[in-house]
């Protein structure tokens, strides 16, 4: 079961590009924007916390009480790095359900007023990287998370928390973490 989840988790990644999108259904990926082309992360990039001559910020994730059942156990951390070449976040999860994707955004709202909507470095702008920061991800077999997106531009100060949500649901917010 498990395996048929995680092998099947490419295919279906596409769909958890317009996850948390403020549009419920909204329009897929905008045109000419191929999976290749739209950043959601990548686990090899140098995490926030090692870029050098960076402005780290970030803090651990706390429950979200529109959390479902079964992640009442979710901890880890989330770090923004602003720095020469723009911006990197890096965030890392436990107690997550195993083989499960999941997507995690930047948001401009505080944790405490769960999130509200995502970080758009254009106001004026789409709701897809790069002009939004997406984190997505696979949780492993022990139900860890980890995943490092860059932007080539410099977050401002409305970049103030990092949701994190599962990608079966079109926005049920697991956890928030601070990056300021
Ligand atoms: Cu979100």
């Amino acid at each position: 079961m498990v395996r048929s989840i995680r092998g099947a988790a490419l295919a279906v990644l596409a769909a958890a590009l317009t996850a948390c999108s403020g549009q419920a259904g909204g329009d897929p990926a905008p045109g000419g924007t191929g999976m290749g082309g739209m950043n959601m992360g990548d686990p090899d990039a140098v995490p926030a916390e090692q870029v050098p001559g960076a402005e780290v910020a970030g803090g651990r994730f706390e429950l979200l009480g529109t959390a479902p059942q079964g992640y009442q156990g979710v901890a880890g951390t989330a770090a923004l790095a602003r720095h020469g070449s723009g911006s990197t976040v890096t965030i890392e999860l436990r107690g997550l359900k195993p083989g499960t994707r999941f997507i995690s955004h930047v948001h401009e709202g505080r944790c405490e007023e769960g999130g509200v909507a995502h970080y758009k470095f254009d106001p004026a702008g789409g709701d897809m990287p790069p002009n939004e920061i997406h984190l997505a991800f696979v949780s492993t077999p022990e139900g860890t998370g980890y995943m490092t997106a860059e932007n080539d531009k410099t977050a401002g100060p409305d970049a103030r928390s990092v949701v994190v949500h599962p990608s079966e649901f079109t926005d049920n917010r697991i956890a928030c973490a601070p990056l300021s």
